[in-house]
């Protein structure tokens, strides 16, 4: 299917771009996402690498786009007979009209060129590089397509140093094109819709899976799914941040949190609204008050300018105001309980990934989005409260993307 906001120009500008910001002459090679093995035969639900989709707008696992001084070309990975069968074949012609011309090769082709080009280029050569806090703090395997094709690179240039391109296409992606904040602003209608939708027939749906499984329905009627794993918190389990069985009863007299967003050609939503199962209470009020005068602090704060680590201190410093009316602190200076009761960030940048890719001690620029996310959790009273908008940072401040109702 193709792409309505992201045309093939857009994803031919972006690798135009790219060639612009690496020296001249340099050779840049860029693996997609590979197939993971879930269990026995079967694979995880196939998630494309979000620089590979920037550059190509192509959805296909097990490829390597190679930008070259003189040429653009996709080297496609080779399928066995029985393979076509089950999963298909590709289409090269499709894959080129997407990405905007770039020519397409069969595996064998390919890598003929590439290890000529190799040859010619070898001290020039860029790749993405991974961060190793992904293996190190996050425990997570990183994707093994990558390391393959870099691997292989590797030994055709016999241990030449490969530079990272990944500086540049970080600051590429953190400053949004107008077909991009229109695939936001898709996405993000689309999730603020179902969330109004859900609270509509609140009382009707009687587990926390009821509400992901009517935000499924509406993110996959005109959009790609869920941009990340759902969290649907009933009373105390939203005090877990990233919960996600979201198997829980809706229990009365309890608040729910609901963080999701909808996918719109591989741009995330992100919002988050709490809402109150019958009558809410006093209390339950007072801190979702809290967390919204919060959020309007934050959010007249993001402008062009702002840095991000002056904002998240001034935003801790009313967060710990409003901690201590609500009787969670006896000092504003209990920096160790404002913590505990407010353990993340208010704003992370939002794009092609949720926790999009940018650069967090450099000054706010127009077009880049952000989220605007504070939170109370208070597991001893089975409490947790996020309000969570998107904004965009423009000429004069920033606007909101996320308009829906906020009432508990
Ligand atoms: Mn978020």
């Amino acid at each position: 299917m193709m792409n309505y906001y992201c045309t093939p120009e857009f994803f031919a500008a972006n690798r135009r771009e790219l060639r612009r910001q690496l020296p001249s002459g340099a050779l840049c090679v860029i693996p997609s996402a590979g197939l993971l093995q879930r269990t026995g035969d079967t694979s995880f639900p196939f998630v494309q690498d979000s620089n590979f989709w920037y550059l190509t707008g192509s959805n296909h696992p097990d490829m390597v786009l190679v930008i070259s001084p003189i040429e653009e070309y996709i080297i496609t990975a080779t399928r066995s007979v029985s393979r076509q069968t089950f999963d298909g074949s590709i289409d090269f012609d499709v894959v080129r009209q997407a990405t905007g011309g770039v020519h397409v090769f069969t595996a064998h082709e390919g890598w003929q060129r590439l290890k000529a080009d190799l040859h010619t280029y070898s001290s020039t050569l860029y790749a993405p590089s991974v961060s190793p806090a992904y293996s190190k703090a996050h425990g997570m395997f990183t994707n093994p397509h990558r390391r393959k094709v870099i691997e292989k690179c590797r030994r055709l240039i016999s241990g030449a140093p490969i530079s990272s391109c990944t500086p540049q296409l970080t600051a590429m992606r953190a400053v949004k094109q107008p077909a991009e904040l229109q695939a936001l602003q898709a996405a993000i209608t689309m999730t603020t819709t179902a969330i109004d939708q859900v609270r509509e027939y609140f009382l009707e749906l009687h587990y926390e899976y009821e509400v992901e499984a009517l935000l499924s329905k509406a993110f996959r009627t005109g959009g790609e799914g869920h941009g990340f794993a759902p969290i649907i918190a009933n009373g105390k389990q939203a005090t877990t941040l990233h919960y996600t069985e979201n198997n829980g009863p809706l229990l009365r007299d309890t608040l729910t949190v609901i963080d999701v967003g909808a996918s719109v050609e591989h741009y995330s939503a992100d919002v988050t609204r709490t809402i109150a199962r019958g009558t809410p209470t006093p209390r339950q009020m007072a801190i979702h008050q809290a967390v919204l005068e919060v959020q309007q602090f934050a959010m007249s704060e993001l402008r062009v300018g702002t840095l991000l680590r002056d904002y998240e201190a001034a935003v801790r410093g009313l967060m710990a105001k409003k901690l201590l009316q609500l009787g969670l602190l006896t000092s504003v200076a209990q920096t160790d309980l404002v913590a505990k009761y407010y353990p993340h960030a208010t704003s992370h940048f939002l794009g092609l990934d949720v926790h999009d890719v940018g650069d967090y001690s450099a000054p706010l620029t127009e077009n880049m989005v952000l989220t605007c996310e504070p939170g109370i959790y208070i597991p001893e009273e089975g409490i947790g409260v996020r309000i969570e908008d998107d904004v965009v940072i423009t000429k004069h401040g920033s606007r909101v993307f996320s308009e829906c109702t906020v009432a508990l």
